[in-house]
């Protein structure tokens, strides 16, 4: 009787082991978990558009691959994600593509001042550098999975301006190489500093001015410091999404192509919600009584003189390679 009751006993302990380990590893194989690094707020649009990537990805791969979102620079600062990605300590992150300037000059075919500087020009150039940028990327150990334009870049400053004079000694924030340059020829004082801490480099008198779009000064409620943001429009920046190559390799083909159809269609929507959201920024952030003012010619013409001493200076530096993007976006 005795020995029947531990017979029974063990195969149901038998029993639940093995359904144990079953479920053990049927999850473990389900449980491919991505961190997602980003460098900008939740209220940013980069950012939202972050999250529906990762969640498109989760639906279409029957959450195969579930990828979790770190906004504002909280695993990775915007200035590490990319070697972090590189080094694989992320997966995936995202980055403005101008910024990485020192690795390659490919990178900041988008920075050039005046060379693409509304959504369809700027669509043209992304399609004539995109080659070029998976090349580079691949050669780093990376996978280009997709890009989003920021809204045209104009200038916020404290008090009104008339002409580049008036730059002289201003206080000046950037984010890429190219701005740093800028702002130089403006005989400006550049700092660079990445958006999640613009605010307290506005309210601490570390910056003054800076060139940026009307969305970024709504993630950062410039207003608060700033009166007046002139519609330069003088380029339009692009963040790109990448992902460890070695990372990549390693996924069963069917998650790969679900990964690519969600980058595509969130590359597809990211470009329109800027297009979109253009205009109402600019309106929110005279909602918010700041003065949205045109550039006065004399102030238009002094960014362009240095905006074609920059291209100039970019041609050199990027060599032949450079001139066959500018060359392919002309021809578009
Ligand atoms: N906002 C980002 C990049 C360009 C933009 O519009 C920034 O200011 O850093």
């Amino acid at each position: 009787m005795k020995r029947a009751l531990v017979n029974v006993l063990g195969k149901h302990l038998l029993a639940l082991s093995v359904a144990a380990t079953l479920s053990y590893s049927v999850s473990s194989q389900a449980a491919e978990q991505w961190d997602m690094a980003l460098a900008y707020p939740a209220s940013s649009y980069q950012t939202q558009m972050a999250e529906s990537f990762a969640r498109e990805v989760g639906e279409k791969t029957a959450g195969q691959l579930a990828i979790a979102t770190h906004p504002n620079g909280s695993l990775f600062g915007g200035g590490e994600i990319f070697s972090a990605v590189r080094r694989g300590l992320a997966p995936i992150g995202e980055r403005i593509i101008s910024a990485l300037g020192n690795e390659d000059p490919l990178f900041e075919v988008d920075a050039l001042p005046f060379v693409a500087s509304s959504f369809d020009a700027s669509w043209k150039l992304y399609q004539a550098s995109k080659p070029r940028l998976e090349e580079v990327l691949d050669k780093k150990g990376l996978k280009l999975l997709y890009c989003i334009p920021w809204p045209p870049q104009g200038l916020y400053m404290k008090k009104p301006i008339s002409s580049i004079d008036d730059m002289k000694g201003v206080r000046f924030r950037t984010y890429n190489p190219m701005t740093n340059k800028l702002a130089a020829m403006m005989g400006a004082a550049p700092t660079q500093v990445e958006v999640a801490e613009v605010a307290q480099a506005f309210a601490t008198g570390v910056a003054d001015s800076m060139l940026s779009s009307a969305a970024t000064g709504i993630d950062t409620k410039l207003w608060e410091y700033v009166g007046y943001w002139y519609d330069v429009k003088a380029w339009l920046p692009k963040n790109m999404v990448f992902v460890n190559k070695k990372v990549w390799d390693k996924l069963p083909a069917d998650t790969q192509t679900a990964v690519l159809q969600a980058a595509a269609d969130t590359e597809k929507a990211g470009w329109d919600k800027a297009r979109q959201l253009t205009a109402q920024y600019q309106q929110e952030l005279q909602t918010n009584g700041m003065q949205v003012v045109a550039p006065s010619p004399e102030l238009e013409q002094g960014f362009e003189h240095i905006g074609k001493e920059l291209l100039d200076d970019w041609l050199k530096r990027s060599g032949p390679e450079g001139q066959a993007v500018i060359d392919a976006y002309q021809k578009m």
